[in-house]
């Protein structure tokens, strides 16, 4: 079992080590976890999502940990007497790593080498660990111990030289200077402020969230398990396909540009009913339309093909990019500082009103102008839609489900969001009663949320209350219930509480 384990921690720390020169996604461990993420399909995709929310990478990575330990054990417990079943595991394995690497679009070919280092350091550190085993067997009988004293020599070795080039490979990975290249691109934006108010926007007395969500509460919703290192100098976008003239820009030429600053809430598609996962800020950044002006787009085109440096595309409709009552922008900013890494920095794309899958690929660096019928975006051979504009929906807040507040005046208070419509009205049904009109905050952009509340006398027990909204084009969110795939939850979210 020993020799097992140490053959697996040679080979990962092996291809760590390789990897941090070449690329660390490269990495076998994060390069399988990364390839497993990409066979995940919708239903499992929302099953890990609603079970484990933003954890669902830990959980990911835990599961192939333990699923390693295990494996590496029983193959050590099967190479008693022959050193097969270890040799073959190590080969698998590394031949697994391998296949991970080659699947992913944002590896070249030299990554391989890091998947190739493990292969050989797996089945070499396992052959001469257990031939040394074999070694302690036969001189059992002999009175010296002196094969004992070379085998557990050389445990010992592999094992510290294992936690070295692990640790090494870590360091040498993570050396680009991600927060030295914030701190300076967070100087540069001081300038840029946003003109809206958002005073009386947000109820957050009642219960409501904040009107701008603070960077470090925004959700996060990616496929990355290690966070893209980039550094806004060491960047640049090509915008290419269906245009007159390609272009490379870099951070500068970007910061050249005039910079708007507009309020926009994000919704991702996997957001149940009621669910966690729409927030709000304050996104500086280039308004795509002046970009594609400057490549002039291509009549035929109709689709804007973003890919991250991690390999994940996105796909949104060039109208939508082009329309100019709406702030379609390569973001830089994010509520007055650079992006957070979790968030694309150095840079990322924001589209009003279309769910992040199909529009808000962070980490971009490249543009395609193309069309629906040539290229396919990242979810959808995953079984989501091509298009998929944000749903008119509302959340209640306050009080709580299951929760349980003082009887007398009770304050029911939420969020409705119908991005770039607008929300006109919300509506609230108590207790299987008639729809009565909530109070609506004040909308300072038709690009985010609204707050609402209405406050009701209530009996001491238990109530349950119903809240849906209408839009500015008049249109009524359905109460007809549909799953988050292929093109967002539909449904009236509902809380029951108690009052006593
Ligand atoms: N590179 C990259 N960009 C991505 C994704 C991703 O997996 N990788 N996920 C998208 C999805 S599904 C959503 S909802 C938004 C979430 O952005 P946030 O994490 O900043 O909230 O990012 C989008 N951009
Ligand atoms: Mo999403």
């Amino acid at each position: 079992m020993l020799i097992g384990l140490l053959g697996v921690a040679a080979a990962l720390a092996a291809g760590h080590l390789v990897a941090a020169f070449i690329d660390p996604n490269a990495s076998p461990f994060l390069a399988v976890g990364n390839a497993a993420i990409d066979l995940t399909p919708a239903w499992l995709k929302e099953f890990a999502v609603t079970a484990f929310g933003t954890a669902d990478k830990l959980v990911l990575l835990t599961g192939m940990g333990a699923f390693l330990v295990v494996v590496a054990a029983v193959a050590g417990l099967l190479s008693r007497r022959s050193p097969i079943p270890g040799t073959a595991l190590a080969a698998v394995l590394g031949v697994a790593a391998v296949a991970a690497v080659f699947s992913r679009s944002d590896l070249g070919q030299l990554a391989s080498l890091a998947p190739l280092a493990s292969l050989v350091a797996g089945v070499m550190t396992f052959r001469r660990l257990h031939a040394a085993a074999l070694g302690v067997q036969e001189a059992d009988s002999g009175p010296h111990g002196v094969e004992r004293r070379k085998f557990l020599q050389g445990a010992v070795g592999v094992a510290v030289g294992a936690g070295i080039a692990g640790v090494a490979g870590q360091l040498i990975g993570t050396r680009v200077d991600v927060e030295g290249s914030r701190a300076t691109v967070t100087r540069r934006l001081a300038k840029f402020r946003d003109g809206t108010t958002v005073a009386g926007a947000d109820f957050a007395q009642d219960g409501t969230p904040t009107y701008l969500t603070k960077n470090e509460n925004f959700y996060r919703i990616d496929t990355a398990l290690s966070v893209p290192r980039l550094t806004a100098e060491g960047w640049s976008l090509r915008i290419h396909g269906l245009v007159g003239r390609e272009l490379t820009l870099d951070f500068d030429d970007v910061m050249a540009m005039d910079l708007i600053t507009r309020t926009i809430t994000m919704t991702c598609v996997s957001d149940d009913v009621g669910g966690p996962y729409i927030s709000t800020a304050q996104f500086t950044g280039v308004p795509l339309r002046d970009l594609l002006a400057k490549v002039g787009v291509k009549d035929g085109a109709d689709q804007v093909f973003s890919t991250s440096t991690d390999g994940y595309t996105a796909g949104s409709p060039l109208e939508v990019i082009m329309d100019p009552s709406r702030n379609a922008m390569l973001a830089v900013g994010m509520n007055g500082e650079a992006l957070p890494p979790e968030h694309g920095f150095p840079a990322r794309l924001v589209v009003p009103g279309l769910y992040g899958y199909v529009s808000a690929t962070k980490w971009v660096t490249d543009i395609e102008l193309t069309t629906f019928g040539a290229k396919t975006q990242y979810w959808v051979p995953r079984g989501y839609s091509e298009k998929a504009p944000i749903k008119t929906e509302s959340r209640i807040d306050s009080p709580r489900g299951l929760g349980s507040v003082p009887a007398g005046k009770v304050v029911v208070a939420g969020i409705a969001w119908a991005q770039t419509k607008g929300i006109a009205k919300v509506e609230l049904q108590m207790d299987g009663g008639p729809w009565q009109e909530a109070d609506l905050a004040v909308q300072p952009t038709k690009e985010a949320w609204r707050m609402w509340r209405r406050s009701y006398q209530l009996r001491p027990g238990s109530h349950t209350v119903v809240v849906r909204a209408t839009d500015a084009t008049g249109y009524t969110q359905t109460a007809d219930v549909a799953d988050p795939v292929p093109d967002g939850a539909t449904g009236l979210h509902s809380v029951v509480f108690t009052t006593a």
